[in-house]
């Protein structure tokens, strides 16, 4: 049976999710880029007055923009100064990250509740695999694809997706662009030659901008370039590894699985004494076996691109009772000494009169770093911070272009 992988992608999904409480600004060229000073104002006559481009000053970049704005030449990246050259009275609304993770969450729900295996690429974006839903094979996946376009759109009241469904993620990924926006786009291996061929070498989801730079170079410019070229001349030029996957890739042969994972709800460490301890009599050894769950903890959230902003112990008391008490931070962390504080405030809570048998320290509310930083790189803030996802694994990679503020 064919493979029938979907990609799914949300329309210019942070101005999207604007434009559902702001519809007055419906068919207008908007971009989400500014700060806090640039909400809408309320004014007495019940209509809003927006910050306009031709206004701004400063340092921010666009994260994203309506297509009315992309039709002046205005896209995701651009200097907001730069912007407001092109784009002198586009409305210019403030970023709401809460906002646009609350709509990813609903998008990816509704989802999953048609088709679910689903792998999370990030805020707007996501892979599902057809395969083996009923029907999919009588139409390569069309009425599910639509069904799921649907389903998008009454879960968020109102958003649309572009989708393309293909046999592997790389040309679905290609796919859902090709009918931006409101797509939906399904690719045979037949259509390759043209669909797939004449798009620019960069489009592909692996062909980075020094990949890129370097293919022109040698004169390859389009997808249908590289297909053209030898196999083994890629190989000599690329590498083993990186040529034989252009060739592959330019072929639209790619068999990575959609990779199903969900987020982990909580990170904890704990552990059982080899024998009862009691918090003052055994005071020395039981803070230093809190401080090294902490830190281990801390190792834990590191390690694995999450920051906490729940910190709960888990006490065990030599009757067997279960005692458990937590704290919520001001902000996320994933530093041991702050977890440490954290988690003595919360053991001072309980009464220790009787000794413990087990320790333990948790690590809740848990966010991305991704999603923690992802506000940085837009608006005002000095630093950019390019957050993306590493292929196959779901985890978190963090280039920062300025070191992160503390
Ligand atoms: N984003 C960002 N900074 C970037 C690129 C994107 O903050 N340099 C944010 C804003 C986008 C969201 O991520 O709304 C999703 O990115 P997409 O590339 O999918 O862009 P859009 O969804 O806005 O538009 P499209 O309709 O092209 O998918
Ligand atoms: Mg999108």
């Amino acid at each position: 049976m064919p493979r029938l992988i979907a990609h799914l992608d949300m329309d210019a999904f942070y101005a999207s999710v604007e434009l559902l409480r702001y519809p007055d600004l419906r068919g207008r060229a908007v971009v989400i880029g500014g700060g806090r000073r640039h909400q809408p104002v309320e004014q007495v006559d019940g209509t809003r007055r927006y910050s306009l481009l031709r206004d701004y000053t400063g340092r921010g970049v666009i994260t994203t923009s309506t297509y009315e704005a992309r039709a002046l030449g205005v896209f995701s990246a651009m200097g907001t100064m730069k912007a407001a050259k092109l784009a002198p009275d586009a409305v210019l609304l403030p970023v709401d990250f809460d906002q646009y993770k609350n709509y990813s969450r609903l998008f990816k729900a509704a989802v999953r509740a048609v088709a679910p295996i689903v792998e999370d690429r990030g805020i707007d974006e996501i892979y599902v695999d057809l395969t083996d839903l009923p029907g999919a094979q009588l139409d390569a996946g069309r009425a599910i694809a639509q069904q799921l376009k649907d389903a998008v759109f009454d879960a968020t009241g109102g958003l649309s997706c572009s989708i393309g469904v293909t046999p592997n993620k790389l040309l679905s990924k290609l796919a859902s662009e090709l009918d931006k926006p409101n797509g939906l786009t399904l690719l045979a291996p037949q259509d390759i030659a043209t669909r797939i061929w004449p798009l620019a070498a960069k489009k592909v989801n692996g062909i980075g901008p020094k990949a890129n730079e370097k293919l022109a170079g040698v004169g390859l410019h389009t997808v249908g370039d590289i297909a053209a070229a030898e196999p083994q001349w890629l190989i000599d030029t690329f590498g083993k590894s990186y040529g034989a996957w252009l060739h592959e890739a330019s072929h639209g042969r790619d068999e990575r699985p959609v990779v199903t994972f969900s987020e982990p709800k909580s990170i904890s460490r704990e552990t059982t004494f080899e024998r009862d301890l009691h918090a003052v009599r055994d005071r020395a050894a039981l803070g230093e076996i809190f401080t090294e769950l902490c830190v281990k903890l801390a190792g834990d959230l590191t390690r694995k691109g999450y920051a906490s902003r729940t910190i709960g112990v888990k006490l065990r008391f030599d009757d067997f009772r279960i005692v458990t008490r937590d704290l919520s931070l001001p902000a996320h962390t994933m530093d041991a000494k702050t977890i440490r504080r954290a988690a003595g405030e919360c053991l001072k809570r309980v009464d220790l009169s009787r000794r413990l048998r087990l320790l333990g320290v948790r690590a809740g509310a848990l966010a991305t770093l991704a999603e923690l930083v992802a506000p940085l790189h837009t608006g005002d803030a000095a630093a950019t911070v390019l957050a993306a996802r590493e292929p196959n694994t779901n985890r978190n990679l963090l280039l920062f272009d300025t070191p992160p503020p503390a």
